[in-house]
């Protein structure tokens, strides 16, 4: 029997920053997701800049993008440790301020309680930095309940999608 093709997997991946030049490392990794291996960058959600979500420090430039990808969440997860790593992230303790934050958000419908990778994320729900961009991409995926529970966390939307070229 043939292996079977491989088929790509639509997945949404969040993307902060609250240290140094937050802007340049968002642009950055956007780019830089489109160039993963088997990997096309699908969508970008608007610029948004946003108070910490439990934790302290700088306000955090967030977005979310959307991916076709044909890596498996682990093998997307490392890839995406390895743009941090490059961006210069530290992890010194929970939540600290960073250069660059990605997390696998969704994966298709795959759910796992895999601690290495919980999908979806387990706290994306909880998150206006996070449901307001993936409302944009992904509409169906929000709910109105949802977005009315994070109202009172402080976000604004800094620049449409085309911050990323524009
Ligand atoms: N990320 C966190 C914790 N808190 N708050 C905002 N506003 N934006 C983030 O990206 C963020 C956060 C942990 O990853
Ligand atoms: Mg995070
Ligand atoms: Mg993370």
């Amino acid at each position: 029997m043939s292996a079977p093709a491989s088929t790509a997997a639509l997945a949404y991946i969040g993307l902060g920053a609250n240290l140094g030049d937050r802007g340049a490392a968002l642009r950055q990794a956007a780019q830089a997701l489109g160039r993963l291996p088997g990997t096309r960058l699908v969508g970008i959600s608007s610029l948004y800049s946003s108070a910490p979500v439990d934790a302290t420090g700088p306000d955090y430039l967030n977005a979310v993008a959307a991916v076709q990808t044909t890596l498996a969440p682990l093998q997307l997860l490392a890839q995406l440790q390895a743009l941090e790593n490059a961006a210069g992230r530290q992890r010194p303790y929970r939540n600290a301020p960073r250069t660059l934050d990605l997390d696998v958000l969704l994966y298709g419908a795959v759910r796992s309680d895999d601690p290495t990778l919980t999908l979806p994320h387990p706290r994306m729900h909880e998150r206006a930095f996070v449901l307001r961009p993936l409302q944009e991409l992904a509409p169906q995926l929000v709910s109105a309940a949802q977005l009315a529970a994070v109202a009172g966390q402080a976000i604004q939307v800094l620049q449409g999608a085309e911050w990323l070229d524009g």
